[in-house]
């Protein structure tokens, strides 16, 4: 008993509660370790006097970040890292780390110190002062600035954020930015709305506030990255689609559903198309037709692997399995798209009527099936 006790103090257990922080910082990170020192010594530089903690929330990088910033919290208890395993996505690592803290005012911002992080007090001050709800470090406000982006990037940025005034409702000049504050209560009010898909947390944030945040931007300048590589590619661009998709349109159908709709609906125009061109090669109609439905599964297959589940792609052996609990999937559901159409053309319904319904219950299942059995790992 007494040895353990020796050995309890020797690693520094105090029976003393110490005060927690008043500002937690989140810090979403992927193979960013040769940034971390830097960064924190930069952020306890502006932040002294304030009573803050940073939550790094790591995707397990290969480049173990997570234990990079494992390294300082032993010295620093205000430093503290949630490494996940077997997830990847920027939004969902922060919503992570924003709900791992009792904070009453809570910060994001990148490990690559585009972000300024002196602004930190400023933004800090601005929420104390009671009257605002949000502050978002901005680039599109006067003095605020891109930096060294060449003119794609540049363009690329103004287009998705004007593409971003389809889902928020109220005037915000950089709705992208990864770099804000805000009470802990907006969280709590809209966490089970957020989509928490791809990268633009802010935008899912505002998008999800029942009533307009009030909200107020500080300018910054963006800064060239410290070290490390950037992790933005078209698969980040596409998960923006479907989150603007899934905040405007989500409460009537999923983002996913009307993806995977809209791709089955291609998979018609191939079949058809594989069709009359067997035909006019004069192969028997059956052999053609069964030639034509497994093109159109697979090409559909492929489509939704790149589009309707991008987020879940498949590669290598499980891609192979993958196409294969797809065919029986859509076997299945034309089997019961059959049966029901069957059913109610003998109940006297117009064939049209009936030849709808069939494919409704054919593509819903297919739908579902598949989320199960063939995209079935997050
Ligand atoms: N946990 C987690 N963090 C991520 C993920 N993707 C990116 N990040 C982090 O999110 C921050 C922003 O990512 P960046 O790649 O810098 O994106 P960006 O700033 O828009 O692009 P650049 O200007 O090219 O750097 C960085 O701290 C990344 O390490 C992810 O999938 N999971
Ligand atoms: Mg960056």
């Amino acid at each position: 008993m007494e040895s353990l006790a020796m050995e309890h103090s020797s690693v520094g257990v105090s029976a003393q509660p110490c005060q927690s922080a008043d500002l937690a910082v989140i810090i979403p990170t992927f193979n960013e370790s040769s940034n971390i020192a830097e960064l924190v010594r930069r952020i306890r530089a502006s932040l002294q006097g304030i009573r803050f903690e940073l939550i790094f929330v790591d995707d397990d990088s290969p480049d173990r970040t997570w234990q990079t910033v494992r390294e300082l919290a032993r010295t620093d208890p205000r430093i503290r890292c949630i490494r996940r395993v077997g997830r990847r996505g920027l939004s969902s690592a922060v919503i992570e780390g924003m709900l791992a803290t009792g904070a009453p005012f809570v910060g994001v911002m990148d490990a690559d110190l585009q972000h300024d992080e002196t602004l930190l007090s400023a933004m800090f001050g601005t929420l104390r002062e009671g009257d605002v709800d949000l502050v978002i470090g901005s680039r599109y406000v006067e003095s605020g600035g891109i930096g060294e982006w060449d003119s794609k990037r540049a363009a690329m940025s103004r287009f998705a954020t004007s593409l971003s005034r389809f889902v928020i409702k109220q005037p915000i000049g950089d709705p992208m930015s990864g770099f804000f504050m805000l009470r802990r209560e907006v969280i709590d009010q809209v966490v089970q709305r957020l989509s928490g898909q791809g990268y633009k947390i802010l935008l899912d944030i505002v998008a999800s506030a029942e009533s307009p945040l009030r909200v107020r931007e500080l300018p910054y300048t963006f800064r060239a990255r410290f070290s490390g590589e950037s992790k933005l590619d078209a698969n980040v661009l596409w998960q923006y689609v479907m989150m603007l998709f899934d905040k405007r349109f989500g409460h009537i159908i999923p983002a996913r559903f009307l993806m995977f709709a809209l791709v089955g609906l291609s998979g018609v125009a191939v079949h058809l198309g594989m069709l009359s061109a067997l035909m006019a090669a004069s192969m028997r109609f059956a052999v053609a037709q069964g030639t034509a439905t497994v093109v159109a599964m697979t090409t559909n297959f492929l489509l939704n692997n790149v589009l309707t589940y991008r987020d879940k792609r498949l590669h290598g052996w499980r891609f192979v399995k993958g196409l294969v609990s797809f065919y029986l999937v859509c076997g299945l559901g034309a089997v019961a798209n059959v049966g029901v159409a069957s059913s109610l053309y003998e109940q006297h319904y117009a064939w049209v009527l009936a030849g709808v319904a069939g494919i409704l219950v054919g593509v819903i299942w297919n739908y579902l099936a598949s989320a199960v059995f063939t995209w079935k790992k997050a």
